[in-house]
């Protein structure tokens, strides 16, 4: 049996067996990161330990850890520099990283070390973590990929760097007023931050708006020149990643804004200060706010300014770096790969045409095939409102070079095309185009991406079938050997060593903790899954954290969690694709079902759900309330008092979710099939020991691959069933609303003001869209196998032997899910880098 009691406990006992740095910390160990603290309170702090706060302890410990980090990042870089070694850059608008301090001394193998000394100090060591703000510069799946990959490309010892932007403020807080959601502005720098390397000295400058004109270079040859317009300066930030066991230590680049100089002398010299000043303060709001991922944000010239912005910088950057090694462009592509994190960063493309032809003389076919060579794209969306198109209009006036030079790619493109064989008609030509003509001239961000890359990737297997027949269909047969796929992954070190202490421990005490650096080493507790001494192991393990999560839940919310009931658990953003509606369908049919007494075989449950809607999608926020008001009257209801509870948990982010993941029994990942590129939490759940009940979509599929059908609860239509019934009309809502007595049920209550007597019409606009308006999503399609399946599920967790023998199998099949591997098959087919896999090398 694991340790009862606290989960601390439970990691204070074998904790130390995970870090590889050997048993309890030795005394003189423990005194000299008391002597470290003690010289960073007052040193760095200007703090004695009397009147310090935890604050000031955190930042302390923070500044320590980041220590012992600096002399490898240092390493790392001198050594990438010295062999010349091809380099990997990340370009992303979004790095979702979240705290850092467990993160940075589990890689250093110094946390139980920490835990033990600040325990000694009389300190609260998880009070001291809890200070750390959260760096929530992303909106969700893509961001947090991001910090993933960044985090194992450092493990496999890629030479690699991220760069994105430096927002003040990220991701908004989400707070719940009367059961709606209310966004605040996040200062998360407030405090300063410890893991930022400010770079006030690497300044580059950036150019907007102007004017284009040919001129002739030094050696007399013609130019096109980029003159005029207003300049902003990026300054560098730099954040340290470092690998598992910091052999390697990486950074991400994140720019800030800062006013140029040249435009502050000349607006002050006309005597304008007052308005200069705020000018000023204007040119550098261009980093102040990350945009929230809703259509309400597209368009917007201010992300269009962020995106050049960051992507100027960066290859500046990028192309300083390589000149200070090579002294022509030849090697580009041997040396520079550049992945960009979907369409955000596309501008690079005609950036790096324009850095090379016009500031350093190379011919359009030379700098093209460097281009090509160098970059390479990441779809992560298929819905047709996420795809990127910006009006011709907008980047014709604050890129006016690159718009000439899009329009010449595209010239270029099409010239081919129309070349090629077959000959493709002239509504071919216009869907392949970078221009969609159809309506106000816009610019498609994904055509300008993919044509100027040499590997496009989806992130899961279906995902990627998908983009060949669908929204790439034409590119494809354009390029067919250029859509790859690379299934997603994450990243094992945070989401079950970090987050999962109890799992940690159990798991390396039977099968060793080379699972940590090696995912795939969990196939060895396959054969444990039959041993029942196990199994109850791993059941305690579980119901540890369901009480760990109730403690946590309790404290920010008052709500009491039954760590007895089933933990059902959907978290992530917000969105009608995602379906939460359909979970709340099945929850008012629970609901219903229990209080007729039908549900007799059915095990208590809690259903968890967490996610922020964008600010500006009506629906979401109206799905958020409706939870809300559910969740008032079951829980209100002394019928199925202890039988059902409905518990939506506020402001999700990436240490909320460290909280949840480990505590859940199920996993729902019920997006309409063919919607979901991928997903990620549901291979975090799962790597935690729940079971998914899920659609065939994005890595559901081949999560039951891994993990096999029989562990898996699949249900609803097919990607291709799907997509058929939404375009051949063969969808009637009506019928499934008038056909299922539980689904009229439940529609009603909500359509007639159940849940919001005050209001009875408060969820007309829901009901209407699934009854009404095509119920676009096809929840109603599925809502019937839905249900059944959820009672499938409620069956089989009544019997705990089976549930937690299909559990373990689970945790012990996902290895190929870690972001190690999704790195390798990057590394190796699309930036030909090496990795090195072997733990415990010396680097
Ligand atoms: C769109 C926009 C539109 C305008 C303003 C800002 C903004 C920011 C982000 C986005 C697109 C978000 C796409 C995304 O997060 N996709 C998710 O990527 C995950 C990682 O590949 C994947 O697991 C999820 O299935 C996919 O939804």
């Amino acid at each position: 049996m694991v340790d009862s009691g606290s989960v601390g406990a439970a990691t204070a006992v074998s904790g130390s067996v995970l870090d590889g740095r050997g048993p309890k910390a030795k005394g003189s160990e423990v005194d000299a990161l008391k002597r470290r603290l003690h010289r960073h309170l007052r040193h760095s702090l200007g703090k004695g330990p009397v009147g310090s706060t935890t604050l000031d302890w955190y930042m302390a410990l923070a500044l320590s850890t980041r220590d012992l980090m600096v002399e490898t990042w240092m390493d790392s870089s001198h050594r990438a520099y010295a062999n010349d070694a091809k380099r990997v850059y990340y370009l992303s608008m979004e790095f979702l990283v979240g705290r850092s301090l467990t993160a940075s001394l589990l890689a250093t193998g110094s946390l139980d070390l920490a835990r033990q000394t600040l325990t000694e100090m009389g300190l609260d060591f998880d009070a001291v973590c809890d200070q750390e703000p959260e760096a929530a510069l992303g909106n969700g799946g893509l961001g947090r990929l991001a910090a993933c990959l960044m985090e194992s490309m450092a493990t496999l010892g890629i030479p690699a760097r991220g760069y994105g932007i430096y927002y003040d403020y990220g991701m908004f807080s989400q707070y719940i007023d009367a059961g709606q959601q209310v966004e605040m502005p996040e200062r998360w720098l407030r405090y300063g931050n410890v893991w930022a390397f400010n770079r006030p000295e690497v300044l580059t400058p950036v150019r907007f708006y102007g004017r284009t004109e040919d001129g002739l270079d030094l050696r007399g040859r013609r130019v096109r020149r980029w003159l005029d317009g207003e300049e902003v300066l990026a300054e560098a930030h730099d954040l340290l990643v470092p690998g598992h066991g910091c052999w390697t230590v990486n950074a991400i680049r994140l720019w800030s804004a800062q006013a140029s100089r040249a435009f502050d002398l000349r607006r002050f010299n006309q005597g304008d200060y007052i308005n200069a000043v705020a000018e000023q303060s204007q040119s550098e709001s261009l980093s102040h706010v990350l945009y929230p991922d809703d259509s309400t944000g597209m368009g917007k010239a201010l992300r269009l300014k962020q995106e050049y912005f960051f992507v100027a910088a960066s290859l500046a950057d990028i192309v300083r770096r390589f000149r200070t090694a090579h002294d022509d462009f030849t090697k580009f592509p041997q040396k520079v790969a550049i992945q960009l994190n979907d369409t955000h960063p596309a501008l690079a493309v005609p950036e790096l045409m324009r850095l090379l032809m016009d500031e350093h003389g190379l011919a359009w076919d030379e700098a093209w095939s460097i281009c090509h060579g160098t970059f390479s794209y990441t779809n992560h969306t298929l819905l047709p409102e996420a795809l990127e198109t910006w009006p011709v209009d907008l980047i014709g006036s604050m890129l006016p070079r690159h718009m000439e030079i899009i329009y010449a790619i595209n010239h270029q493109f099409l010239e081919g095309v129309r070349k090629s064989a077959p000959k493709p008609d002239d509504a071919c030509v216009a869907r392949l185009s970078m221009i969609d003509e159809g309506g106000e001239r816009r610019v498609r961000m994904a055509h300008l991406a993919f044509v100027g890359s040499h590997r496009v990737n989806g992130v899961a297997a279906l995902h990627t079938d998908l983009m060949r027949g669908g929204i790439f269909a034409d590119l494809h047969r354009t390029f067919p050997d250029r859509i790859v796929n690379k299934t997603n992954g994450i990243t094992p070190r945070r989401w079950l060593q970090g987050a999962n202490r109890p799992l940690s421990a159990l798991i390396t005490r039977h099968i060793g903790d080379r699972w940590v650096a090696n995912l795939d080493e969990l196939r060895g507790l396959v054969p444990l899954a039959e041993d029942a001494a196990f199994r109850e192991e791993f059941r305690a393990v579980k119901r540890l954290n369901k009480e760990a999560l109730g403690r946590y839940v309790d404290a920010r919310l008052g709500v009491e969690l039954d760590p007895d009931t089933l933990f059902d658990v959907q978290v992530k953003r917000i969105h009608e694709y995602k379906r939460q509606l359909l979970n709340v369908l099945h929850v008012i049919t629970l609901y219903n079902r229990i209080r007729a007494g039908r549900a007799e075989d059915q095990p208590p449950r809690t259903v968890l759900l967490a996610g922020k809607a964008a600010p500006g999608y009506y629906m979401a926020k109206l799905i958020i309330r409706l939870i809300h008001d559910v969740a008032r009257v079951i829980n209100a209801d002394p019928l199925v008092a202890g039988r059902l509870r409905l518990v939506f948990v506020p402001d999700y982010n990436v240490s909320v979710a460290e909280h949840i993941m480990p505590a859940a029994d199920l996993s729902e990942q019920i997006s309409t099939a063919g919607t979901e590129a991928s997903g990620t939490g549901n291979m975090k759940l799962a790597l935690n020991g729940a079971l998914t009940i899920g659609t065939r979509d994005g890595a559901n599929v081949e999560i039951g691959d891994e993990v096999g059908e029989e562990n898996i609860f699949f249900f609803g239509l097919s990607a291709e069933r799907a997509n058929a019934m939404r375009t051949r009309g063969g969808h009637d809502p009506w019928q499934y609303y008038t056909g299922d007595p539980d689904l009229h049920m439940v529609l009603d209550m909500i359509g007639q003001g159940a849940f919001s007597p005050d209001e009875p019409d408060r969820y007309r606009p829901i009901v209407d869209s699934l009854t009404r308006h095509g119920d676009y999503y096809l929840l109603l399609a599925d809502y019937a196998d839905y249900v059944a399946c959820q009672e499938r599920v409620g069956r089989a967790y009544q019997d705990a032997d089976t549930w937690s023998r299909m559990a373990i199998l689970n945790v012990a099949r996902i290895g190929r899910f870690s972001s190690d591997v999704t790195v390798a098959d990057y590394a190796a087919d699309i930036w030909h880098v090496p990795v090195q896999t072997e733990p415990g090398r010396t680097g």
